[in-house]
């Protein structure tokens, strides 16, 4: 299925563990998996033999791709080099893949990125922008540690040069001016001419939409497309084609306004968000987040395989959402009927009503055709076992634990686009909060990133 190849790599990254059959594996299976959903397969933390624990990470976001077209995905982590702990300073890696089990590492320095578009980074996407066949790389920069920029980068790995700048000759560099939070962005080819455009949010502000001009360079066209809304806690773009018109939708998720807006053929973006949303979010009486959608990240894909693509809405100490697309410009809604259960109704020394989706990513972990959900939960004080969904052929979900929770926090903020040019991105976080035991409960609508 579309999922299977690409994301299945990317998870393996998510729960910092690789999938072995169990026939391979005998000594350590079942007593080491990680998250199982079968008794076929298990995923277990491989990330030290991998060679990916030898950097000291604040990380955000992170990707998988094939960076030098050998057939083997590589990583990148984007890293905040401004961490609200001096300690945890780091810079964003790449890791090559030796094809052998192992990755090398290389700093995005090494790899040609300019330190100065390395400040704050929360994301990195990669989309193939130039259609010369190779990933390139555009970061979003900002994010709740500091204003920064948005830089694009071109791939001449295979001419030896490393990544090279594009973001002023492209165009893209025309917002930097004014340094800003950037948090997510997303690649689709929403007039379908053949290249690849791309949204990028902010955690304050407004969002860009960047039309890709199909000569290197690219023109910022949100208000004239109508995507006017302003973020106050902004968080990722996604893609959908929600009414199957070949043309791409457009959902903004983010904590405090969220957004769906219609692609009317590529020439303008309608906001339907109150079509979509109907009536409000699930929310918790008594709790503080009275009316806000408080989407945290959002996730598409075809969770019950009837060739309509679907929406997984993860939230912030709120129950999560998944979205089926009904085939009639709608969704109906399911949470805990169909075992996406995020109560924490039985831990309460959280102090939360329930898990917190840093991040998601979505992916078909046990080849059974049905995509499974990774949550990255927890916060920047309180670590929590990584949670997957697995889903029972698109009528229902089971929830799987790590086994070993308590070791550190997962924050997985992804995103994945439906053109063909683009295979998947994956942005996971992991922090040792170790490393931070004194830093101030963070709540994420009492941050002023300005
Ligand atoms: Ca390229
Ligand atoms: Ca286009
Ligand atoms: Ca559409
Ligand atoms: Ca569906």
């Amino acid at each position: 299925m579309q999922l299977s190849g690409r994301l299945s790599v990317a998870l393996l990254l998510v729960a910092a563990a690789v999938a072995f059959p169990q026939a391979g594996r005998p000594e350590r299976f079942p007593t080491f998996p990680e998250f199982k959903c079968n008794s076929g397969m298990a995923y277990c933390n491989r990330a030290i033999e991998a060679g990916i624990h030898t950097e000291k990470l604040y990380g955000r976001g992170a990707a998988f791709v094939d960076l030098d077209g050998d057939g083997w995905d590589d990583l990148f982590l984007a890293n905040t080099d401004d961490g609200w702990d001096p300690k945890n300073r780091g810079v964003s890696m790449f890791y090559i893949n030796q094809r052998n089990g192992k990755f090398t590492p290389k700093t995005a320095m090494d790899m040609g990125i300019d330190s100065r578009d390395l400040v704050a980074t929360w994301s990195g996407s990669f989309a193939d922008y130039d259609n010369d066949g190779d990933p390139d790389l555009l970061l979003a920069n900002g994010g709740y540690t500091g204003k920064s920029n948005v830089a694009l980068y071109e791939n001449r790995i295979k001419d030896g040069a490393g990544f090279v700048s594009a973001t002023t000759r492209s165009g893209i560099g025309a917002l930097n001016s004014l340094p800003s939070t950037w948090w997510g962005s997303s690649w689709a080819d929403y007039d379908r001419d053949g290249w690849l455009d791309v949204v990028v949010t902010r955690t304050v502000g407004t969002v860009a939409v960047f039309h890709n001009n199909g000569n290197g360079t690219f023109t910022q066209l949100s208000s004239l497309l109508g995507v006017n809304i302003v973020m106050r806690d902004g968080k990722n773009p996604v893609w959908i084609d929600y009414n199957m018109d070949g043309y791409p939708d457009l959902y903004l998720a983010g904590m405090r306004d969220h957004a769906f807006y219609r692609n009317v053929e590529g020439k303008r973006f309608v906001n339907v968000t109150d079509e979509i949303f109907p009536t409000p979010l699930p929310l918790l009486e008594g709790w503080r987040f009275a009316i806000e959608p408080i989407v945290f990240a959002a996730m598409v894909s075809d969770f019950n395989q009837d060739g309509l693509d679907d929406l997984y809405l993860g939230r912030w100490s709120l129950q999560a959402v998944l979205l089926i697309n009904n085939g009639k410009g709608g969704f109906t809604r399911h949470t805990t009927d169909w075992g996406l259960i995020t109560s924490l109704e039985d831990r309460p020394e959280t102090g939360a009503p329930f898990e917190n989706a840093m991040g998601l990513t979505v992916g078909d972990l046990f080849d059974d055709g049905f995509p499974d959900v990774v949550l990255g939960t927890g916060n920047p004080q309180r670590a929590a076992p990584d949670i997957v969904f697995c889903n029972k052929r698109g009528e229902t979900f089971e929830r799987r634990e790590r086994g070993a929770p308590r070791e550190d926090v997962g924050h997985v903020h992804v995103d994945r686009l439906e053109s063909g040019a683009i295979k998947s991105r994956a942005h996971l976080d992991r922090q040792n909060p170790k490393a931070t035991p004194t830093r101030p409960p963070l709540d994420p609508l009492t941050v002023d990133p300005t």
